[in-house]
């Protein structure tokens, strides 16, 4: 055996080294992709960059080669790019620390540069390559030294013709030298890594595909025309600059779940199963429910952990049915008192079933939201939503059966973590603008914002400027009572420091509730004080 060949063998094992380092980048890369942003997958963005800069004529004959096949060349060549790339760089890192680290940054910014810049890339789309880069290095540079240690041992004792470190029992760590030592430990990590970066790797592109696909079902699926729609009165909306919209656009929409990922659904094998205390067990799919023939209905929903002010409330055009038909189908048995919905991904609300049978609320199953079928994260293909209710009580989003029980005998997901079985939406108002905080010019300037009570409407708001007296506000026209409507009052804004204070009263003539209360156990309350700086 000639002195060097023991090095060259370990060239090969820092080709590994970098391929697994490689790998880890792209497999971390596809899960954080999934969580924070779709977009972000290297391999994607990279080949939509490259098809993006190549010229026609490449183009063409790439078509004209590969076919209906030229993505998939694309990706094939693109692959094979990232294996030699990783190769390299694991040899470079062994050669010379820490070139290789420095190949996987520079390979790292430019994905993210190719990621950033994609059409409709959303804000946090750098995070999955710039994690994936930090995550990639940390395992190139430990398997690297682990090698390293090994190399440096066997170059050692073959040198005085002992021993190469290769027919080392495993496990056994007494005896073991430094060199078995780190070629024990070398494999171990490279194996765990390599096994881990493959699964996560293969799942996470697995679903990101499913996602891919149901969304472009979503996409191209057309709801039936409504039989009514929502007459939205004149004078329902106010020109005012911060003020919230009367219809909140979905992409703004706040969005508050328990799932990690979205759940996707393919409306075609969706089914709603109605059973409990039903006379008759009620299968039903999603075409089963257009079918019912669906309605356009205002309403704003509300999360309990929406604080004073907060932003955790949204107003929207649902299309859909009412609730209580679906439950009809079923029959629902005397004693009952409660419906647990539940979704797809284990998540539960217990809503009272009154809430859903009652004649003059329009508790419904929705699957248009503003025009357009479900967003994904908003509940696709079917929800429910039900006006007066906290979300959590009452939105189930990815539905998938309604089991119509009893408070006593069932229990809702964030019942036993905190949060009442039951919980009607406390009325309330908010500024939108000015912000708090913010400076604005003296002069006239415009207080605005949003009040809502479903279900019950609001009567008045109320504005109190530096804890003066209580004034009313002028309220848009109301679409609805299950709809926030807006206010404004003009101020003629002087100099220095003010606070702004609003309060509501509902149809009921009931005063928001002035006592502030938390989040939980049933949602937060107290009047809205905000600070304003008038220059
Ligand atoms: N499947 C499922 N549905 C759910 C939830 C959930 O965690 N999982 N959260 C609920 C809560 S707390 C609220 S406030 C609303 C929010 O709906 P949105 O995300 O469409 O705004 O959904 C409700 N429906
Ligand atoms: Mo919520």
């Amino acid at each position: 055996m000639s002195r060097n060949a023991p090095r060259k063998r370990f060239f090969l094992w820092a080709a590994l080294a970098g391929l697994i380092g490689g790998g880890t980048f792209l497999a971390t890369a596809e899960l954080l992709a999934l969580i924070v942003a779709r977009e972000a997958s290297p391999i994607l963005a990279v080949g939509g960059f490259v098809i993006d800069i190549v010229p026609q004529p490449f183009k063409e004959f790439a078509i004209a080669t590969f076919g209906e096949y030229d993505k998939i060349a694309l990706l094939a060549g693109l692959g094979l790019a990232v294996v030699i790339a990783s190769a390299i760089a694991g040899i470079l890192q062994l050669v010379k620390a820490p070139l290789g680290v420095i190949a996987l940054v520079i390979a790292g910014a430019l994905s993210t540069a190719a990621i950033v810049t994609r059409a409709g890339a959303t804000p946090l789309a750098f995070l999955p390559p710039v994690i994936a880069t930090v995550v990639g290095s940390i395992i190139l540079v430990l398997l690297v030294r682990r090698l390293r240690a090994w190399r440096d041992g066997v170059v050692e004792t073959t040198r005085d013709g002992i021993d190469d470190g290769d027919d080392v029992a495993a496990g056994d760590h007494r005896t073991a030298t430094p060199t078995q030592l780190g070629r024990r430990q070398f494999f171990v990590l490279a194996g765990i890594t390599a096994a881990a970066a493959a699964v996560v790797g293969v799942a996470s592109r697995v679903v990101s595909t499913t996602v891919a696909s149901v969304a472009s079902i979503r996409d191209s699926l057309k709801l039936p025309s409504p039989k009514s729609t929502v007459t939205v009165p004149d004078g329902a909306e106010l020109d005012i600059k911060g003020l919230s919209s009367l219809y909140t656009p979905n992409k703004d929409f706040y969005r508050v779940d328990t799932a990690l990922t979205v759940p996707t659904i393919d409306p075609a094998t969706w089914r709603l199963v109605i059973d409990g205390m039903v006379d008759n067990r009620v299968e039903m799919s999603f075409q089963d429910i257009l079918d019912m023939g669906l309605d356009e209905y205002s309403i704003t929903l509300t999360c309990v952990s929406n604080e004073v002010g907060g932003e955790l409330v949204g107003s929207a055009k649902w299309l859909g049915v009412p609730l209580r038909e679906v439950l009809k189908k079923a029959g629902v048995k005397d004693g009952a008192d409660m419906v647990l919905s539940k979704s797809v991904d284990g998540y539960t609300a217990s809503t009272p079933l009154s809430a859903l049978t009652d004649e003059n609320l329009d508790a419904i199953l929705a699957v248009g939201m503003n025009g357009e079928p479900l967003p994904l994260e908003h509940g696709f293909p079917v929800r429910m939503v039900v006006p007066g209710l906290y979300g959590y009580v009452s939105a189930t989003k990815w539905l998938t059966e309604l089991k119509v029980t009893t408070f006593e005998k069932d229990e809702a997901y964030w019942t036993p973590r905190g949060y009442s079985a039951e919980a009607p939406i406390k009325f309330s108002s908010r500024i939108d603008t000015p912000k708090l905080g913010a400076a604005v010019d003296a002069g006239k300037v415009p207080i605005a914002g949003v009040a809502w009570a479903q279900s019950v409407g609001i009567e008045r708001v109320e504005v109190s400027i530096d804890d003066g007296d209580w004034q009313a506000a002028t309220l848009s026209a109301p679409v609805n009572e299950d709809t926030w409507v807006q206010w404004f009052v003009e101020w003629d804004a002087t100099p220095g420091t003010h606070y702004v204070a609003v309060r509501a009263v509902n149809k009921n003539g009931d005063l928001q509730i002035e006592e502030r209360a938390p989040i939980a156990p049933d949602g937060s309350s107290g009047w809205q004080r905000s600070l304003i700086r008038v220059v």
